[in-house]
């Protein structure tokens, strides 16, 4: 014997990957950004340029400008995205990037414990699903705001059906580009 473990089996990470060089699965996975604080096309804007250096967005949807749907009556409007990813990271990798984003975001408030200004949500991770206390996948209110679906729909016309965007709700206009 040389060494190594008796067993034969192969080496594994104990990082969760099968290990022994099998290729990581590489998911179609969806990220809700929206501000509606400060200066909101920066904000969604830093936020799109931290998640691409992770190397793996593979579009932005267009930009829309949207009615607050929840939450304080007298809010303003919310500019929203939808970032599309092909990733190998797990849905709990990318709710970690996404409190990344919004940290990063919180740096520039000028307020103590005031309002945010940027929300980041894991959507959809290909077709896993989560349902832990922190982390519920697919998001588990996508279904009912138009500020989701009308940007998700224009990146991945496939995952929302025309009934279901019609029947969410929030009023929304789609504003440009970033
Ligand atoms: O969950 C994302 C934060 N959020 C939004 C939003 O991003 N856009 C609109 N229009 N309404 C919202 N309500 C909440 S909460």
């Amino acid at each position: 014997m040389t060494g190594g473990p008796p067993s034969g089996d192969p080496p594994t990470t104990g990082t969760g990957d099968p290990g022994g060089g099998a290729p990581p699965t590489v998911r179609r996975a969806f990220i809700g950004l929206g501000s509606n604080l400060g200066d909101r096309l920066a904000a969604l804007r830093q936020a799109v340029a931290q998640l691409e250096e992770g190397g793996d967005v593979t579009a932005v949807s267009p930009l829309y400008e949207t009615e607050p749907v929840g939450g304080p009556q007298d809010q303003g409007a919310f500019l929203n995205v939808v970032v599309e990813l092909a990733t190998s990271d797990s849905p709990r990798q990318l709710l970690t990037r996404c409190q990344a984003l919004e940290e990063a975001a919180h740096r520039v408030r000028s307020v103590r414990f005031g309002p945010r200004t940027l929300d980041a949500d894991v959507l959809l991770v290909g077709d896993l699903v989560v349902d832990d206390p922190d982390l519920v996948v697919p998001h588990p209110r996508m279904w009912e705001r138009r500020f989701v679906l009308a940007p998700l729909a224009d990146l991945a016309p496939d995952l929302v059906p025309g009934d279901r965007l019609i029947a969410a709700g929030g009023k929304v206009v789609r504003t440009g580009r970033m």
